[in-house]
């Protein structure tokens, strides 16, 4: 006598959907890695190209949709290139593009920026969830290049620059620049060796950059150790001072 088996039909139904999603996987595999290849290659050239046009050599870039950031040389600071916004349409509050990267501080940032309409868009810096410098909405008309430093606080942080639109449906686009980036992460200061009247004060920092040692007895004063200004060749500066009579702090400055 047959045998039924009532659930044949379906299982030959499930291994002929099995055979069929392993040929699709077997086709689409290759086409979702090269997709994925091409996106990553584009993401690539993207960070390359804002960090020639931003110029910080050290900083690594990223930008988000729905109107990316990119590299333009016809509205600049630095009369090369810079990196531009937008253009972003007035009228849906709220949407927002970013760019971003990240920097272990502390330290100091300095960057040129400017809003074709101040008006109806915004342009702000944001260290983690706290925005340290803002221009726009509300203003009146186009900004010009305007220049910020700003200090950024200790340990891992990401800067995020966030272009939005705040204005009602009949206002015009608006775009958004930035040029000059710089990241100068604050020196650090050791004193390996006390050795009769002297001390040992070791600074390192950003190659090439110039830094000043001061000292302080309470901590609310501080003053300039005679001769103690140098640059940071390759990185790295040693210096050599008096030893005080009493207790004393010293720290590191950065000077232009
Ligand atoms: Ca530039």
């Amino acid at each position: 006598m047959k045998k039924i088996f009532p659930n044949c039909e379906g299982e030959r139904i499930s291994r002929s959907r099995r055979s069929g999603l392993r040929r699709a996987i077997s086709v689409l595999a290759p086409i979702l890695s090269i997709a994925l290849e091409w996106l990553a290659r584009a993401q690539t050239n993207v960070s390359i190209e804002l960090r020639e046009a931003l110029d910080d050599t050290n900083l690594v870039w990223s930008t988000s949709e729905p109107v990316a950031w990119g590299r333009q040389l016809a509205e600049t600071h630095d009369g090369t290139d810079a990196a531009e916004g937008g253009p972003l349409r007035a009228g849906i509050v709220a949407v927002m593009t970013r760019l971003s990267t990240s920097v272990v501080g502390p330290g100091r940032l300095s960057f040129w920026w400017k809003l074709e309409d101040a008006e109806c868009f915004q342009l702000s810096l944001q260290v983690g969830t706290d925005p340290l410098a803002t221009i726009g909405p509300w203003n009146s008309g186009a900004t010009n290049w305007e220049a910020q430093t700003v200090a950024i606080p200790a340990g891992a942080q990401e800067l995020k620059w966030v272009f939005q639109t705040f204005c009602g449906c009949d206002s015009p686009s608006g775009r958004a620049w930035l040029d000059e980036v710089k990241y100068t992460p604050a020196p650090a200061l050791a004193i390996p060796n006390q050795k009769g009247d002297s001390l040992t004060i070791e600074v390192t920092g950003r190659a090439g950059i110039g830094v000043q040692a001061e000292f302080s007895t309470d901590l609310v004063s501080w003053a300039p150790l005679p001769l103690a200004q140098l640059t940071l060749e390759d990185g790295r500066g040693v210096l050599q001072v008096p030893k005080p009579d009493s207790n004393a702090f010293y720290r590191v400055v950065t000077v232009p």
